[in-house]
């Protein structure tokens, strides 16, 4: 290599912005990666996930016994996004505790299990199951809006006390909450109020919208079939939704706990939005089922060149920036 070359290499680098990210203290090579849900339930899936440049192996959320999910169809893609009731097909928490030991062995980077127990009891199981396991983050998920019979637990703000307080007790890892989305002022506060007593280290905002009908108006008839049609919206549409409730959970809590932003992610700019709401990272779902594992790659990229052409050097140059006009 002649002295110029290597001199114009050196200056590239030095141009470079860098995009990894912190979480609850385990380091991330980039704050891009997947979300709990698409395409993570088997080892296989977990394997393509750990291969890919996400920056993380994220493990579909799982419960005390292995469960089929709801009947299908269960997944549509939709023009801007998805509908899904897939109704926590998993292999039961068992299973992924030992992937998690396998995929940790095999991928340099973090694995973030999910977890979302059927009752209290459940989750006590499961919580403990991962204390002696090498993941390096615990998502619990109470927000699912596709387990027939259940309510969306994360709108219940007593029964997320009691939970969290229990998780509180057991849970030896650090662990966040994945949320629902809220709409209204009122009700952030209260989930807010809510969280603040407790060792949550990260939030992750927002789980699908629950509970949207999508109809094929030539057949006349639902896309999907559990529930008469009803579940949760992924993807473009709800990128806004996510990005509002991200802004306010940075407001309220943002001093405190960290944020992964997580809803409509198709492009590194769409990830800048989320940074510049608040968030300390960003997960991808519906556009990794789209678009497939070269989603992580493309977005980083994307990211990486949107914050070199504004010239921010890292993403806490960004986070939480937001202007508002006034
Ligand atoms: O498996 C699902 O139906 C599901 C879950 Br657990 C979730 O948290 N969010 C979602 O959209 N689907």
């Amino acid at each position: 290599m002649t002295q110029k070359t290597g001199q114009r290499k050196w200056d590239l680098r030095k141009k470079m912005a860098d995009i990894s990210t912190e979480i609850a203290g385990v380091k991330f090579e980039t704050c891009v990666f997947n979300a709990a849900g698409p395409a993570d339930v088997t080892l296989k899936e977990l394997e393509v996930i750990g291969k890919s440049k996400s920056s993380a192996i994220t493990m579909k959320s799982c419960t005390l016994e292995p469960r089929k999910g709801n009947p299908e169809p269960r997944y549509a893609d939709l023009e801007f996004g998805s509908i899904n009731s897939m109704g926590l097909p998993n292999l039961g928490y068992k299973a992924y505790v030992k992937f998690s030991k396998i995929v940790k062995e095999k991928y340099a980077k973090p694995v973030v299990a999910s977890i979302s127990g059927m009752t209290l009891e459940d989750n006590i199981v499961i919580f403990k199951a991962f204390n002696d396991s090498p993941v390096d983050l615990i998502e619990f998920n109470p927000g699912s809006p596709n387990t027939i019979g259940k309510p969306i637990v994360g709108y219940d703000f007593q029964e997320m006390d009691r939970l969290l307080e229990t998780v509180s007790k057991i849970c030896k890892k650090p662990w966040g909450v994945k949320l629902p989305a809220y709409f209204d002022f009122v009700h952030y506060d209260q989930i807010a109020k809510v969280i603040k007593k407790y060792p949550v280290k990260f939030l992750t905002s927002v789980n699908s919208v629950g509970n949207g009908l999508v109809i094929d108006p030539n057949k006349e008839k639902t896309v999907i079939k559990p529930k008469g049609g009803f579940g949760g919206i992924g993807g473009r549409y709800i990128k806004y939704t996510a990005l509002a409730n991200v802004r306010k959970f940075y407001e309220l809590l943002g001093r405190k706990i960290q944020i992964i932003g997580v809803g409509g992610v198709y492009t590194g700019v769409d990830a800048f939005e989320f940074i510049l709401a608040g968030a300390s990272a960003i997960q991808i779902g519906t556009a990794f089922l789209q678009k497939g594992p070269v989603i992580f790659a493309k977005a980083q990229k994307e990211l990486l060149d949107f914050m070199e052409k504004k010239g921010y050097k890292n993403i806490e140059d960004v986070r939480g920036k937001l202007k508002t006009i006034n």
